[in-house]
């Protein structure tokens, strides 16, 4: 562990130091400006944050450290047996220390968050207490919440410490915490729905790998699919709902158990990570109604059509910053055509791809008509027999706990401040818009 630590140690050392002469010479200077518009519509485009592990382009897509999932796929480490998809702790230790890892860096890793994987008794005892009628997200955030006992970070914090050292005891949290993610989302899954006959880890195996088996899926296809979904869904830079809760409450000293806790609570929303429960729920229920496993573009035109009547919105499509086809969305639909091209389902998520984005586009209202990487993931997982949808954004959480946490360690590192961003009321709107009042950020 100390290697990987080490070098995060020299990396974050010289950006503090390079962002600081960065702050002493250029901090006064204005980076964008504010519109009314912008702070009553979720700070859309407001540039606010720093997020070093990633970058979302509107066109492009997302890139990590500079390079796109096409060339992650091309470039990261691969499972020893034959695997064709990137080891998700290849992108962890990408954005964590900002360059490509070796296989060996990446055996090492997964070596390191095996051994750190041991998920206390309390925690299971604690998700056994829930109602079995309980949502998956609410189970894996209870259980998060209970591992919290285990923080080196509060443990630390409580009896005193340095400043300067936030990072390093932040540091072994987050590593323990991706440990031990696949275990308790497994868990969760084998007790809600395969009778909590629960598997054990397999010690041989990678960190997506290991939870493809203990959530009971043994087919080396599958475990790439994991490897690829752990990959895609790590980050999607830090003003999402996801990374930025996690972001603004571990701005407070929070622990990264509390930290994340929240940025998963975020993740549960539906127009956000539960976004992949809707879609196989709604593509379900389509089929349904209309009698067909493989409904015809025309047929679901219509039933698009009627969702937008009823005043839905379509879920897995439509983004707050992509204004293209998400470049995650083409990940899985190149993997649906190498591995599953004749499903139905999978088929379907095809066809509402040619179908959608002109629905949408007609409407005059929708910025971005195009699917976003929620649109086509469950009917991967529908493939293998995963079609308990309620679980799916779990799966999202375990992989988002990568891009977020490894945010969380450079934070720190970096010393960024507690978020505390300014906020108005109506009447002071109206009063400045009379000419009556000043409305002025903050700027010392
Ligand atoms: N179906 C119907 N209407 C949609 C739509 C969709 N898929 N996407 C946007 N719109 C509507 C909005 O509801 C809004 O309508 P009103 O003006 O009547 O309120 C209008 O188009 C303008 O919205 P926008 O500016 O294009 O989109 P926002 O930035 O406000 O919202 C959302 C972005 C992702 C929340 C939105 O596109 C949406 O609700 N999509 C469906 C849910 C979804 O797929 N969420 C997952 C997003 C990706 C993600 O975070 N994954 O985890």
């Amino acid at each position: 562990m100390e290697i990987i630590k080490d070098r995060f140690r020299a990396k974050a050392a010289a950006a503090s130091a390079e962002i600081k002469e960065m702050l002493k010479e250029h901090g006064s200077k204005p980076i964008g400006e504010v519109t009314l518009a912008q702070v009553y519509q979720g700070m859309r485009g407001i540039t606010g944050l720093v997020t070093e592990t990633s970058l979302l382009d509107a066109q492009e897509g997302i890139r990590f450290r500079g390079y796109s999932i096409p060339e992650l796929q091309q470039k990261l480490p691969k499972a020893q047996n034959g695997g064709n998809e990137p080891l998700p702790e290849g992108l962890f230790y990408l954005m964590l220390i900002g360059e490509l890892p070796t296989d060996a860096d990446v055996d090492h890793l997964t070596s390191v968050l095996m051994r750190r994987s041991h998920v206390p008794k309390h925690v299971f005892d604690t998700i056994n207490a829930l109602p079995l009628n309980t949502h998956p997200m609410t189970m894996f955030v209870t259980a998060i919440m209970a591992l919290q006992t285990e923080s080196h970070f509060a443990r630390a914090y409580a009896k005193g410490i340095n400043k300067k050292d936030y990072w390093e005891h932040l540091f072994e949290d987050a590593m323990d915490l991706i440990a031990r993610l696949p275990r308790i989302a497994a868990y969760v899954y084998r007790r809600k729905y395969k009778n909590a006959e629960h598997i054990q880890p397999d010690g041989l195996l990678d960190w997506a790998g290991n939870l493809a088996h203990m959530m009971g899926y043994e087919d080396p296809s599958f475990y790439e699919l994991m490897r690829l979904y752990m990959t895609i869904h790590a980050d999607h830079e830090g003003g999402n709902v996801s990374a930025h809760a996690t972001h603004l409450v571990g701005s407070a000293l929070s622990d990264p158990y509390l930290a994340f806790a929240a940025g998963m609570n975020g993740l549960a929303g539906p127009l956000h990570g539960l976004a992949n429960q809707e879609v196989i729920k709604w593509i379900f229920e389509m089929r349904e109604a209309l009698g067909t496993e493989l409904p015809s573009k025309e047929q679901i035109a219509t039933y698009v059509q009627d969702t937008l009547a009823s005043g839905k919105v379509v879920p897995g499509y439509g983004h707050a910053v992509l204004r293209k086809t998400d470049p995650r969305f083409s990940a899985q639909m190149e993997f649906g055509k190498k591995h599953m091209p004749d499903d139905p389902l999978v088929q379907t998520v095809w066809n509402i791809y040619e179908t959608v984005p002109g629905i949408l586009q007609s409407l005059g209202k929708v910025k971005n008509p195009w699917p976003n990487v929620d649109a086509h993931s469950g009917a991967l997982l529908v493939h293998y027999g995963l079609v308990e949808y309620e679980f799916y954004t779990v799966l999202f959480g375990v992989s988002r706990a990568l891009g977020v946490l490894a945010s969380l360690c450079w934070d720190r590192a970096l010393g960024l401040a507690i978020e505390r961003p300014k906020s108005v009321t109506t009447e002071l709107v109206k009063d400045w818009l009379g000419g009556k009042a000043e409305i002025w950020g903050d700027t010392q």
